[in-house]
């Protein structure tokens, strides 16, 4: 099955299919219908010999000059069972960048086209190998940054998100069937208990869709990770959290204040889940152009995160300069973290509205406590059922609308205006699997590939 007709089915693409550095193994892959005749090119065999279909050949591999570039194994996938859907061949040699460049050039000779990013799954796609959601988990697991990651990205890929995209859809599909049966009969004909019926489709839809869509953003969560900000006054023990934190010597320590100006970044991974932490210069009237500038790039991080701990020294207690920052802050999002509490015997935190624990991030006291209240407020232990994007919840959220649309019409309005909300709801979804025309976004979504995937 082709999904789009404007498609070229003449042309013949090669990439580097394994990452760019030396290897072991590196892969060539041309998909296409010139697939076979480009590798018997390169394989210097005649036309006529067959190839078994995933069959593994030793061979040599040639420049169309005739010279021996490398040996290696050539692997034949034949339409339609292949990744792409199309004939694909795979030629495995060794992993060096250079012999691959040079069989990659002869490939181009020999009349292929060089793929761009994504495009073997975008062509898995227009076949009908893989819906989009799926084709979109190809990447975000190629890319996982955490275990938890990459089991929800091989859900997505094994369908699990689409599979309850589809249902759902479907569902709405045969409620838009009963609402426009309505509309050919008068209300009387129809009686109370068709109106009924509908209602409690609908009710039963906006119910799964809600369902779908909290899955979803936890998804989406997990697919985006966390970011959290360090803030406070010079020489609280930003820098010290962070380099505690991460486990690594990242960050300058100095007793002096306004040692940290430009902004660092440390990844760390809470219950599965990726997290970015960032340290900043510590917020004070300075003088100084270079702390100016660092203060205000950590004032323009308030926005991009998700949660923020601002920094407190224990030996020196509360201070207006303290007040003065979390007056700035969202306190939702806030939570206030007493460091240094080695200096002082029994250090009891000061009542404040916000909460708060306290830590010693040089001797590591305390550190156990903020990781879990850290996975607690960022839900870092919610586990995601499959990997979603914003693009995805984009789309649900218009489905949630044009439900709650053709709810509204149950009670008064038309059931012109109710079927069409139901319309709406079920082209929304299709647009996440690619089951409703999507042209506009597939460049979009495949761009953001690496090559040869
Ligand atoms: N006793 C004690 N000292 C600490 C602790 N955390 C940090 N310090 C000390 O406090 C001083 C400042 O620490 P930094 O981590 O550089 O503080 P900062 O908030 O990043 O400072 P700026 O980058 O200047 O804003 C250093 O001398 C650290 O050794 C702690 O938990 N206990
Ligand atoms: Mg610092």
């Amino acid at each position: 099955m082709s999904r789009r007709l404007g498609y070229q089915q003449g042309d013949t693409i090669v990439a580097i299919a394994t990452p760019p550095g030396e290897g072991g193994i590196g892969i060539l892959r041309l998909s296409g219908p010139q697939s076979l005749a480009i590798a018997n090119g390169l394989c210097q065999q005649p036309p006529h010999q067959p190839w078994r279909p995933r069959h593994g050949y030793f061979r040599a591999f040639y420049d169309p000059q005739g010279e021996l570039l490398d040996r290696g194994i050539a692997l034949y996938f034949p339409a339609p069972h292949s990744y792409t859907g199309e004939a694909v061949v795979e030629l495995q040699g060794h992993g060096s960048p250079v012999v691959l460049g040079m069989l990659l050039r002869s490939a181009v000779a020999l009349g292929a086209r060089l793929a761009r990013p994504g495009e073997f799954s975008e062509r898995a796609f227009l076949h009908g190998r893989m819906d989009l959601a799926q084709a979109e988990a190809v990447a975000e697991l190629i890319h996982a940054r955490s275990e938890s990651q990459a089991r929800a990205a091989l859900a997505s890929l094994e369908g699990r998100f689409s599979e309850g995209i589809n249902k759902l859809r479907q569902q709405i599909l045969s409620t838009l069937a009963l609402a426009e049966a309505g509309l050919d009969f008068s209300e009387e004909e129809l009686g109370d208990t068709h109106a009924q019926t509908l209602g409690r489709e609908l009710q039963e839809l906006r119910q799964q869709l809600a369902t779908l869509l909290h899955q979803s953003r936890q998804g989406a969560r997990l697919g985006r990770g966390a970011r959290v900000l360090l803030l406070g006054r010079p020489n609280v023990g930003k820098s010290s959290l962070l380099n505690a934190l991460s486990g690594r010597d990242t960050a300058i320590i100095t007793p002096i204040a306004g040692t940290t100006r430009d902004i660092l970044r440390e990844e760390i991974s809470l219950a599965g889940l990726p997290v970015e932490v960032l340290d900043t210069a510590g917020l004070r009237d300075s003088s100084d152009p270079i702390e100016q500038e660092g203060v205000r790039r950590s004032r323009a991080l308030l926005d991009q995160v998700e949660w923020v701990l601002l920094l407190l020294d224990a030996s020196q207690g509360w201070q207006s300069e303290d007040a003065r920052i979390l007056a700035d802050l969202d306190q939702e999002r806030c939570t206030l973290v007493w460091n240094k509490v080695d200096l002082v015997a029994d250090f009891q935190p000061p009542a404040l509205d916000v909460p708060s624990l306290c830590l010693s991030a040089r001797e590591g006291q305390g550190l156990g406590d903020l990781r879990c209240h850290l996975q607690e407020v960022l839900g870092a232990q919610e586990s995601a059922p499959w990997l979603a994007r914003q693009r995805h919840l984009l789309a649900l959220e218009e489905a949630q609308q044009a439900l709650d649309h053709a709810q509204q019409q149950l009670s008064h309005g038309t059931e012109e205006l109710l079927a069409q909300g139901l319309r709406d709801a079920a082209t929304a979804l299709g647009q996440i699997t690619g089951a409703v025309d999507v042209e506009e976004i597939l460049g979009n979504i495949f761009s953001r590939f690496c090559i040869g995937k």
